[in-house]
Order: structure tokens, then sequence, then C-alpha cells
């Protein structure tokens, strides 16, 4: 897909905001935290809404995409701005953490956010999924859910792809490659990561081409020399992937931007470019 500036007003407030709020639940024993992001009319509604899931990078937590309950980052001005014009369909948004308690390591040592990232799908399906659905009025339907992340969010999405594509339809992983083979695996072994996902579709009995990526990255983010190579790999991966310049064209549709870095500001304008593409309704 090609890259287009997100129009500056998009960030400013808008006139039907939506709200944030902090969710707990619990996960092998442990209190886990995320915001959830409530649409314009929500509380007035009985409707079900589709929800994005999104997973912050290294060394961040639940408060990282919106900026805390506060929303000092762009996300939630984007988000109610797109709402309100019609540009993406109203949506719940959730950012949970694969953080846990007392793996405070974690934050720093990348090693040790990989254990999280690839445990994390695991506490998806079996706590905070069925959480979310007790406490919102979720879309119980997979093509109404999409999950994605920046960064070793990214490698999350990945990862959660591989082992939940049978709850998730489409998967937006922001400037990170998916570490089965390990560190900056798709810079190394590109063919081999590719293989490993498809193995771990066949293995969830997901017919091929039933859900949706949506790669994004920057030609100068840190990231690019990784998951470039291994966006390519899957794209010689028929009936499994099909590149398209839009998700009505093939299931994969990546995003480069030019002189995009590793960074939450160009992560926002990626979700705001495939905000659209998210849901199948
Ligand atoms: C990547 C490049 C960098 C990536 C993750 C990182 C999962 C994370 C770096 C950090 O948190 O310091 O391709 O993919």
């Amino acid at each position: 897909m090609k890259y287009t500036p997100v129009p500056k007003e998009m960030f400013e407030p808008c006139d039907q905001p939506g709200t944030l709020e902090r969710f707990h639940y619990a996960s092998r024993g442990k209190r886990k935290d995320a915001l959830v992001y409530l649409p314009w009319g929500y509380q007035d509604s009985t409707e079900e809404y589709p929800v994005l899931y999104l997973m912050h990078g290294g060394g961040g937590d639940a408060n990282e995409f919106f900026g805390g309950l506060e929303a000092r980052t762009g996300l939630k001005n984007l988000l109610d701005n797109a709402i309100a014009r019609g540009y993406a369909h109203s949506m719940i948004v959730v950012t949970p953490t694969y953080m846990v308690e007392g793996v405070e390591g974690a934050r720093r040592q990348i090693g040790e956010a990989l254990q999280l990232t690839h445990r994390f799908p695991e506490e998806f399906r079996d706590d905070l999924l069925p959480a979310i659905h007790q406490r919102y009025r979720a879309a119980d339907d997979r093509r109404m859910r999409a999950f994605g992340g920046f960064s070793m969010g990214g490698e999350t999405t990945w990862s959660l792809f591989a082992q939940a594509a049978d709850l998730v339809h489409t998967v937006l992983p922001l400037s990170g490659d998916y570490w089965v083979m390990g560190l900056k695996g798709g810079k190394d072994f590109p063919e081999e990561t590719a293989d490993a996902l498809i193995t771990s579709l066949k293995e969830l009995g997901i017919t091929p081409g039933d859900y949706r990526v949506l790669p994004c990255t920057g030609d100068k983010d840190i990231a690019y020399e990784a998951l470039d190579p291994m966006v390519h790999a899957l794209e010689k991966r028929a009936p499994w992937f099909i590149p398209g310049e839009t998700p009505a064209e093939g299931n994969l549709c990546y995003l480069l931007k030019p002189n995009g870095w590793h960074t939450y500001d160009d992560c926002y304008e990626y979700i705001w470019l495939m905000m659209p593409y998210l849901f199948s309704c």
C-alpha cells in the first residue's frame, strides 16, 4: 500500500470523543491491566463492536499506545476523528501488556521480553479475550477482531497469529518481525520464518487465505532489515499469502513509509492508514 501522510486535523480533538478506562483481569494468578477505548455512542447503544488489540513495544506497558488515561499521544484523537467521519468502523480498542509482575527484567532485556511475547497468545485465549467479552459488548466473531503491535508488540502480533489465528482475522505487525527462529529471525532466516508461520496456520486448521496480514514499517526503521525480507518471503507463498495493494486485492498488504523510523508516531500513521481494513464488516 502506498504511504500518504495523515491529514493534520485528524490529530485535533473531535466533538464526538470516545472514552478511555482501565480494565483489570487475572491471568495465571496475577493481576493484569489494559486500557480500553470505548467509541462515542457506546454507552447509549446495545450494539456489539469489533475490537482492535494493540500491543506496546520493548520497555513499555499498557499505557504506552494511548499515553495513559490522559491520552497524551495522538492515537485517541485519530480514533475519535476516524469514527466520527465514518472513515473507520466504530470500534473498541484494547491495549494490554505482555509484561508480568515480577518479571521486570523483560523491560530491558530483549531475550526476556521474547519469552513473554511468545506466551502472551495463550493469555489472550485463556484470560484476556474471555474477560473482555464478559465486560464489554464485543462482537464474538474473529472477522470482527484485529490484533496489532509495535516492535516487540509486532513480535507478539506474529506469535499470536501463529498460535491463535482461529481467534483473530486481521493482524497488524508494526515495525517488528517474527522471532520464532531467534532474535531478528526475519533477517537471517526469512524463508524458514515464513514456513514456520504457515506450519502453525496448518496446525490450527486455518483455511489458506482466511486472514489478513497488514505489516507496516519505514525504510529507516531498525526493524526494516528483518521485517522486509520476511514479508517478501511471505509474498512468494500463495495460496497462504497473496500480495495486494489493498486488502481487496490480496490478503498480504505491506506498507513501507519512506524515511519512516522506529517510533510510535510512525505507528499512529500506520494504524490510521490501515484502519479502514481491520474488520470484515
Ligand atoms: C525488530 C527490531 C527491533 C524487532 C524488534 C525490535 C520484533 C525491538 C527492539 C527493542 O525493543 O529494543 O525487527 O522485531
